[in-house]
């Protein structure tokens, strides 16, 4: 690639704009007697961060949450506070640094359609809520590591990504599931970056996706998904770094080649297509040893499959020869 491409993304963890940068403006705002004012998401702030959830009033899915806890999914450490989880994100449609959730708002996300193609019995598209009404929502707690090495810890709200597999109806030659986020650079500034490939796509082989822990999250801490975390649906697949959870999906296609996603037509020698997480394999320019936990700075080391091995190692195990871990 001959253009030089600044990437915010990619930023060492030391070099990016720490999370304590926001911490203390809130309690300087905080101070000016302003903090109530930003707890309910005044844009118009200097740096307000639009924390609250979706206003109930543009989306309709509001009052199917909370869901129903699954206990099957624990922690093993503290949930991530939703004030960080919701202001410190990483969406570039939005921009290059962690904080776009003000900008993020500029979403829209109703009518939301989601279309369903490729190797199925029968193409289909349906609304969000039509969608959201042939599936039945659960919570789960999971965490989430990204490849720059942060990570957190939060409660989705969704269903399981093979229900969704099961209602699309894939033929027997599908071998890869491609999801695709929306692109209208009108709502989207990001999308005017014209070096970046728009729009964002992300990919699975069927087996990961119809995976036990594959999960569709439409909500996060009890209510329906933030726009600044992939409102109205984006994928968590907690065993791989955060790339792979692709935001804001409208399409699902079922198909025999595998995909080529965003960050690895970017720079396919640092983002592959599997991703999995594992401390023992460095990023090219940084070590995968450790995370930084979101919220409190404190380090914990980073666990192989981010600790989720026992529902997942065994999908790779005739893939030894294959780039697993990137
Ligand atoms: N469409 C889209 N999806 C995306 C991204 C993005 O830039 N665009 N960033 C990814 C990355 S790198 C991470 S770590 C997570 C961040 O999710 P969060 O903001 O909810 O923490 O979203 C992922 N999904
Ligand atoms: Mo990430």
């Amino acid at each position: 690639m001959l253009i030089k491409v600044k990437r915010g993304w990619e930023m060492r963890e030391s070099e990016a704009t720490p999370e304590s940068v926001f911490h203390d403006r809130r309690d300087v705002l905080k101070a000016m007697g302003l903090g109530t004012i930003l707890a309910a998401g005044a844009g118009s702030l200097p740096f307000g961060q639009a924390f609250a959830a979706t206003a109930p009033e543009t989306d309709p899915s509001a009052g199917l949450y909370p869901a129903k806890k699954n206990d099957k999914y624990t922690l093993d450490r503290p949930m991530t506070d939703e004030k960080f989880s919701t202001t410190y994100n990483n969406f570039y449609e939005y921009g290059e640094d962690k904080g776009i959730s003000d900008a993020a708002q500029k979403l829209k996300i109703r009518p939301w359609t989601i279309e369903i193609d490729g190797m199925v019995e029968k193409p289909m598209t349906m609304g969000i809520d039509d969608l959201l009404k042939k599936v039945q929502l659960e919570e789960r707690l999971y965490r989430h590591r990204c490849v720059e090495a942060w990570s957190m810890a939060v409660p989705w709200s969704g269903f399981p990504l093979k229900d969704l597999v099961a209602l699309a109806k894939p033929t027997s030659g599908a071998k890869y599931l491609q999801m695709t986020t929306f692109k209208d650079p009108s709502m989207a500034p990001g999308q005017k970056m014209f070096w970046y490939p728009w729009p964002y796509i992300e990919g699975l082989t069927m087996e990961e996706a119809t995976n036990d822990l594959a999960f569709i999250a439409t909500g996060m801490y009890g209510h329906s998904m933030p726009k600044q975390n992939g409102a109205p649906l984006r994928l968590a697949t907690p065993w791989k770094y955060g790339f792979k959870s692709i935001k804001s999906i409208v399409k699902f296609s079922f198909t025999d080649k595998r995909p080529v996603s965003y960050w690895e037509k970017l720079n396919a020698s640092e983002y592959g297509f599997w991703a999995n997480v594992n401390p023992e394999v460095p990023h090219p320019r940084w070590s995968q040893a450790s995370e930084r936990i979101l919220g409190g700075g404190e380090r914990k080391p980073t666990l192989p499959w981010n600790g989720y091995g026992e529902y997942v190692a065994s999908m790779y195990d005739n893939l030894k020869s294959e780039r697993l871990f990137a």
